[in-house]
């Protein structure tokens, strides 16, 4: 058993999970930053953000994320905010990569194309490029997202390239409809294609978040929650908030014995 900081990253909006499916997915700059604090206090260091327009369409809007991020610094000034570049499928790269006009300190990118649910993201080798380059440009420290093996292997190459610089930092998501499902043996091949060096976290989708939560922990992995990924707390109960998964995850991670990563020890972990 590991017993290296935990670091908590609470996805707490997403683009596709609307009010209609749990109430308690925020929307507002408001809603995003009462719910980013409730997170914190439960252990959660990082925020995985996305925004919405004020009829709850995602947007990847600068001046959206600046609002957002503004109100989350103000309730919560330590929290790392990891800005989304994947925003929602269909979305154009120029769309994708607004939040880094705001030189933010952390960012996602999604290192390969796969379906999802009965659409397709989007993501060929120049797309990936173009993203990467901004995050270059802007400072931003980057988060590989592998939603499939193949994605591991791109980020590899971008490495190769000069495009991405190590120590890489993977976010394993699994168990989205259309790409890899969310086994722990999955998450064992993985890891073992990955570097010596990097660091990685979990996001399991639906029901695969708590037991790969509870895999990476015993791993000395890191782990994703929130209602982007899942809106149950258990069978049929909807959390009543990402903060209530969160405080799961932490109550996993004090019984196995790895304490939670202050804000920071967050920061030096992810080379931040
Ligand atoms: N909304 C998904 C299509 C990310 O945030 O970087 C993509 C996504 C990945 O959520
Ligand atoms: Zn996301």
């Amino acid at each position: 058993m590991s017993n290296n900081p935990l670091i908590i990253t609470a996805a707490i909006c997403g683009a596709e999970v609307t009010k209609a499916d749990n109430p308690a997915v925020p929307y507002s700059a408001q809603e995003l930053a009462l719910e980013a604090q409730r997170c914190y206090e439960h252990g959660a260091r990082v925020i995985h953000l996305h925004v919405r327009n004020e009829d709850g369409s995602a947007t990847q809007s600068k001046d959206v994320f600046a609002k957002a991020i503004a109100a989350i610094k103000e309730k919560v000034p330590d929290v790392i905010i990891q800005v989304s570049t994947g925003g929602a499928v269909g979305m154009t790269v120029d769309e994708r990569t607004g939040p880094l006009d705001l030189a933010p300190e952390f960012c996602t990118l999604t290192t390969g194309t796969c379906n999802f649910g009965n659409d397709v993201f989007e993501n060929s080798m120049p797309m990936i490029e173009a993203i990467a380059k901004k995050a270059n440009t802007a400072g931003t420290r980057i988060e590989v997202e592998v939603f499939d093996a193949g994605f591991v292997d791109n980020a590899l190459t971008l490495v190769k390239k000069g495009i991405i610089p190590e120590p890489l930092h993977f976010d394993f998501v699994l168990g989205v409809p259309g790409a890899m499902t969310g086994t722990v043996d999955r998450l064992e091949f993985l890891l073992s294609t990955i570097p010596q060096n990097a660091t990685w976290t979990v996001a399991g989708v639906g029901r695969f978040e708590m037991p790969l939560a509870k895999a990476a922990i015993e791993k000395g992995g890191h782990v994703r929650v929130g209602l982007e990924d899942n809106i149950y707390l258990s069978k049929g109960v909807l959390a009543q908030g990402s903060w209530e998964l969160v405080k799961n995850v932490a109550e996993m991670a004090a019984q196995a014995g790895r304490p939670l990563a202050t804000h920071q020890q967050a920061r030096q972990i992810l080379g931040i």
